[in-house]
């Protein structure tokens, strides 16, 4: 019998700060140490598994070194881009790290006579057959699906993997409702395996003629909403499938990445004093030596100004007692004296969602791909763009010069310029 691990979404360098950044890779290597000491075959990544298409040179060189070790143990490590290893030149740290044989790419194919043409990867020593599709930007990997030439993979003998990065209808968390997804057909029939990356919560499903649909979730993100739910105590980490011509079981792995304390606060009817004295009382209590705190405070003050809460004191009084991180959620919390905010969200990610496409429809403009839900997701890869630091080392001429490659590469005005 055979092993393969599959993992996804480990968005290595999507932490700055100091404590989270160290944790993420710790918990990189304590995955990638696990491989090698259950002995498995091969490593699936199914995406993302850098935060940018071009991170930061130290957490490169740190998951590099790791990689290394894991595949000099004979290990080999198989990839398909997630949309964060996307750049909108083309070249992401993936290629480099192909380039130097440090990992493999699965997702091959071309376009012929309008369809795309997939070409199995066989890994050498188990025979497993691989094949997948890799996100682009988003939503842009559904066209390759339309044109997927499912029949001759479904006609593929052996034991056969499938690797996907999106989310799918059929299997869609509520809380995404708004994310785009495809439908379970877009994928090929009767694969032993369906390994998927892009849907950072966990899940093992099944619908006819798709056996073992699987979403390992993240290892460990920058993300909000997963600090909390990790916080509250939903497992992270990958599974090992054991397979011979089948699968024979499929087992999760848990990476306890920290320990965790979830508190939640409701400040309506009370005025920010009384909020803060009571914040100040509950959260003394708490026992949160060597933990990460995730705080969530929400609700409508009845008095006062939400800058009145002095958020700054009480987490230094959390780090005090011993807390090693303190995430605050406040995008939840308004004053009835100063009703300002009138877009609201869970975090960043989805506040940015939003207001793009509130904003959206008030904007005139004659071109197609700039209009509704194509314009809003466009502005939202362009913000994506022109987020990206100038680097250590590079001139203020290049910086702007790689910013205006990166913000024509997104707009795809390459072809209109030339
Ligand atoms: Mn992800």
């Amino acid at each position: 019998m055979y092993k393969f691990v599959h993992i996804a979404d480990i968005h290595l360098g999507a932490n700055r700060e100091p404590t989270l950044e160290k944790l993420e890779i710790e918990t990189f290597r304590k995955a990638m140490d696990k491989c090698i000491e259950e002995r498995v075959d091969f490593i699936l990544i199914c995406g993302d598994l850098f935060h940018v298409g071009i991170p930061d040179l130290g957490v490169v060189k740190e998951a590099v070194a790791k990689m290394k070790e894991v595949k000099d143990k004979g290990i080999p490590i198989y990839v398909i881009y997630g949309s964060h290893d996307y750049t909108p030149t083309g070249t992401s740290i993936i290629d480099v790290l192909e380039s130097a044989g440090i990992i493999t790419k699965i997702a091959k194919g071309k376009v012929i006579n309008d369809k795309l043409k997939l070409e199995f990867f066989i890994d050498p020593k188990t025979k497993a057959k691989l094949v997948g599709i890799s996100a682009r930007k988003i939503g842009l990997e559904s066209k390759y699906y339309e044109i997927l030439d499912r029949e001759s993979l479904e006609n593929e003998d052996g034991f056969k993997i499938f690797a996907f990065h999106s989310g799918l209808n059929e299997f869609k968390p509520a809380y995404l409702s708004q994310m785009e997804t495809i439908p379970i057909s877009y994928l090929p029939k009767g694969f032993d395996y369906y390994a998927g990356g892009h849907i950072h919560d966990r899940s093992e499903n099944s619908l006819p003629g798709y056996e073992k649909v699987v979403f390992p979730g993240p290892l460990f993100t920058g993300y909000g909403r997963d600090f909390e739910q990790t916080a509250k105590g939903e497992k992270r980490g990958f599974y090992i499938v054991s397979f011979s011509d089948k699968v024979e079981k499929i087992e999760f792995v848990e990476m306890k990445p920290f320990e965790g304390i979830y508190f939640e606060y409701d400040a309506s009817y009370k005025n920010a004093l009384q909020v803060q004295k009571e914040l100040k009382e509950k959260l003394s209590e708490l026992d949160v030596k060597d933990k990460i705190v995730a705080l969530k405070i929400k609700g409508e003050l009845s008095g006062g100004k939400t800058s009145d809460i002095d958020f700054f004191q009480l987490k230094n009084m959390l780090i005090e007692n011993g807390a090693i991180y303190i995430y605050l959620n406040r995008h939840g919390l308004t004053s009835k004296e100063y009703a300002t905010v009138k877009i609201m969200g869970e975090d960043i990610a989805t506040i940015e969602r939003k207001l793009f496409k509130e904003s959206i429809s008030s904007i005139k403009v004659s071109n197609e791909s700039l209009k509704d839900e194509k314009g809003a997701l466009l502005a939202l890869e362009l913000l994506k763009t022109l987020r990206q630091e100038q680097k250590l080392n590079e001139s203020k001429k290049d910086y702007e010069a790689r910013m205006q490659e990166h913000g024509i590469g997104t707009l795809q005005l390459s072809e209109v310029l030339k």
